[in-house]
């Protein structure tokens, strides 16, 4: 530990024991540096020398979480570095505690994106992430008498301690203007720009430790400025900042505006221009390019992507049209994220062509080729439909599949339905290129990190191989019937649930009841996820504990939040903290019946509930949730899914048996059928149902105090606009199969076998394996052998 004393007199001209303990984060995490420095340097290096082909992971979200612990652990030296602080008198928890949690993301697809960049490490892949660096994350929610406020997140106020700052290779952003093409003697023609807007993009490098690979990948994220030199105002500065200055709080719906697509061409163009000046550095010929070059588009913020690396292939490069374009799709990928049509992204063709009229001209071309090669094979109808600019929109979902050489959708369901509704006409046209690449989860960041108590019961029966590849914690399946085993199960959950409670108890002042089953449902707040359904079952329940029936305990938890401009999900998230008040002050059900909603959810949150969890509700409308990943998280720390069999929920109950989980409510087919014959009608559920129909009273009665225009709103939402999600329709069996958990909970060794039936399916969910399928499916790159260093 000498380097870290040096490191904090270096850093503060102090005592390590003197520094407040974000100065002694500082100073570890300066110490931590020193060594993966190296690993990082050989792991370009390497990729140079061996020409390895690069993966660039384009997405406007990342939320990698903390990265302290989890470096440590993927070094291989955790243990040992918190003994050494430990001997110092040092609390290692407190000065991981100290690292603040970029939230560069809104959910689910910065998530994913983070834990794609870490798998990529940890499988040997040259994989690099491309964003961008928001100043300010997503927003800090708190909850005022029950309402959502959102606070700015202002995460860079302390030094952040893992970026590197390269202004060396910076590139310089080009909007507006107008454009002149000059044939050139080839009879090309030459992209002349007049009258642009120049800024400059700034990388930021992160990295990415390998767990145990000596592999230290890199996420960058770019930064606007002003160009250096350039006459500019206050006022200049400010638009030019303002571009990476926040990101986009909303999830699903379409966000269309300006500078949202000011944002997205920022990072594209940065990344395919610092791509094209590597791949340069050590090839001449560019149709190379595919050979050593993938570029994947998450979801459809960087599809643009097709278009500047057709403008930089055509313009810069001088490429006939062809081979730009045959290079173009052999490069590119793309992951859609969503089934709702209305959450597809499109930009009015002026405001387009306004900001970025070179590649407009390139979208049109792309347009007018689309439709002559395809009208006559499939008719006018079917291309008009699909064709990229339609409706005086450019439509980036089809703009990126037609440039793209392959497309996948993020589980079994959503796959099948990408192609049968979503993008059927796209399908009907490049069936070969649609595949499913299910989603995963990084279970060293879940489990080894957020849940010790039971990656320790882990290894202490199957050994520590598993930390390695989780399709070995299969082996656990031998325990079944091993009573001890079920028993130091559930002792694991016990600690990990009085952890929590402690959380609970800090932030909300609720004694929660730790022997209690805690039911969870953590994601973002949206009508389609329903969690106004959860709260109808917990509202059933306090219905009947008042008429005297007795339950087993149970502690409700929620995380989540809502667009601040959504407000159906701010009328929810109020309901749900008015029930919670309702409840947990009520003398005559607290005892069996309690609701804790945590604030501010989010990747450093979600590792204190994850493992706390005895159920896990994913109870979206079939049809309507691409795959999930909280689902997969609770799965692997032991936690029983009470489900709708929508998105990945499907294949975890393939994996873990049709017993492990209690599945509920109508299917996909029964909604889609509903939907088209416009059979369904919620007022009818509300009128059979005595209970429902008392539960929808609720809401406007004043049974609930204080929800009287959120009440009437989410009321007239059910009845009046005949409830869009079915949350009336799939209540009764909701209910059911949240009473059959009731009964096995009342048999703890029960309980532990299915939880353990969930924890040993749980390893194919590893985003490890999912990063090779893309790899071998998508990318074509293999994992490769560790990093000699
Ligand atoms: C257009 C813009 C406003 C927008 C911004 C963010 C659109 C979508 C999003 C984010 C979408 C998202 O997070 N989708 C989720 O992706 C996860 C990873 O694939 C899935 O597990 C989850 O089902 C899906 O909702």
């Amino acid at each position: 530990m000498r380097t870290l004393h040096d490191n904090a007199l270096g850093l503060f001209a102090d005592e390590l024991t003197h520094l407040s303990t974000q100065q002694q984060y500082q100073a570890v995490a300066v110490t931590i540096k020193g060594y993966y420095g190296k690993q990082w340097a050989a792991t370009k290096a390497q990729a140079d020398a061996k020409q390895t082909k690069q993966v660039y992971y384009f997405s406007i979200e990342f939320m990698p979480g903390r990265l302290m612990a989890s470096n440590l652990l993927n070094l291989g030296i955790k243990d040992t570095v918190e003994a050494g602080l430990r001997e110092l008198g040092l609390d290692p928890a407190a000065i991981y505690a100290a690292e603040v949690d970029p939230g560069l993301g809104n959910g689910g697809l910065g998530r994913l994106a983070s834990a794609f960049l870490d798998s990529m490490a940890s499988v040997g892949m040259a994989g690099n992430g491309n964003g961008i660096r928001y100043q300010y994350g997503l927003f800090q929610q708190r909850f005022v008498d029950g309402y959502q406020v959102e606070l700015p997140d202002d995460w860079l106020r302390e030094p952040n301690m893992w970026e590197t700052r390269k202004e060396n290779r910076a590139v310089i952003i080009k909007y507006g203007g107008q454009v002149e093409l000059r044939p050139r003697a080839n009879g090309s023609l030459q992209a002349i720009y007049h009258n642009t807007d120049d800024v400059l993009a700034v990388p930021y490098d992160t990295p990415m430790v390998g767990y145990r690979t000596g592999v230290v990948n890199t996420m960058r994220l770019w930064q606007a400025e002003s160009v250096p030199g350039r006459a500019h105002n206050l006022a200049d500065k400010a638009r030019v900042d303002a571009i990476t200055q926040i990101l986009y709080p909303d999830d699903s719906d379409s966000a269309g505006r300006e500078l949202r697509l000011r944002q997205e061409y920022f990072f594209v163009s940065a990344g395919i221009q610092s791509i094209m000046t590597h791949f340069k550095r050590f090839h001449q010929e560019l149709n190379l390019l595919p050979k050593f070059v993938a570029i994947h588009i998450n979801d459809t913020h960087p599809a643009m992507a097709v278009l500047e690396l057709m403008r930089i292939l055509l313009d810069e490069e001088e490429l006939d049209w062809d081979e730009a374009w045959r290079l173009t799709v052999a490069t590119l990928s793309y992951t859609n994220h969503t089934l709702m049509a209305e959450a597809l992204e499109t930009w009015p063709e002026a405001m387009f062509a306004g900001l970025l009229p070179r590649l407009y001209q390139i979208a049109g071309e792309i347009d007018r080729r689309f439709r002559a090669r395809y009208r006559q094979q499939y008719g006018d109808l079917l291309v008009n439909r699909v064709a990229p600019l339609g409706d005086g929109q450019l439509r980036m979902a089809y703009l990126a599949v037609i440039g793209s050489h392959a497309v996948n959708g993020v589980a079994k369901l959503h796959s099948e339905l990408l192609k049968t509704r979503v993008l059927k006409d796209l399908y009907a046209i490049f069936p070969e290129r649609f595949s499913n690449q299910t989603n995963g989860i990084t279970p060293r960041r879940w489990v080894q990190l957020a849940d010790e108590p039971l990656a320790q019961l882990i290894d202490s029966k199957i050994g520590q191989p598993w930390r390695r590849d989780p399709m070995l914690l299969r082996r656990l399946s031998q325990y079944e019937n091993n009573d001890e085993f079920l028993m130091a199960l559930n002792a694991a959950k016990l600690a990990n649930k009085q952890r929590l409670a402690q959380v609970i108890e800090h932030q909300l002042g609720l004694k929660v009841n730790p022997q209690a089953m805690f039911d969870v449902q953590i994601k973002r707040l949206h009508a389609y996820k329903r969690q106004l359904l959860h709260v109808f079952g917990i509202l059933e329940a306090y219905l009947a504990l008042k008429k005297g029936e007795k339950r087993p305990p149970r502690v409700h938890v929620f995380g989540a939040k809502a667009a601040p401009s959504y407000q159906y999900a701010k009328a929810v998230i109020k309901l749900m903290n008015a029930v919670a008040d309702m409840v947990n002050h009520d003398p005559a059900v607290n005892q069996s019946l309690q609701v804790a909603f945590l604030p501010n959810y989010g990747v450093t949150l979600a590792e204190q509930i994850v493992p706390a969890a005895d159920i896990s509700e994913q109870i979206s409308l079939a049809g309507t949730e691409a795959s999930g990943t909280s689902n997969m998280k609770l799965m692997a720390t032991g936690a029983i899914t009470l489900a709708t069999l929508d998105g990945a929920n499907i294949e975890i109950r393939q994996a873990a048996g049709e017993r492990a989980m209690a599945t509920f409510g109508l299917t996909s087919e029964q909604v889609a059928f509903a939907q088209q014959n416009q059979s369904y009608r919620a007022a009818a559920q509300y009128e059979a149902d005595p209970t429902l129909h008392r539960i929808v009273d609720m809401l406007t009665d004043g049974s609930i105090p204080g929800v009287e225009s959120e009440g009437r709103m989410i009321r007239t939402e059910l009845l009046d606009y005949n409830d869009s999600y079915f949350v009336l329709a799939d209540f009764a069996s909701y209910v059911a199969a949240s009473r059959k958990l009731d009964q096995l909970w009342a048999e703890p060794k029960a309980w532990a076998k299915l939880a353990l039936a969930n924890i040993a399916a749980s390893g194919q969910f590893s985003a490890d394996f999912t990063v090779e399928r893309y790899g071998r499916d998508i990318w074509q790159v293999l994992p490769s052998q560790p990093i000699e260093s």
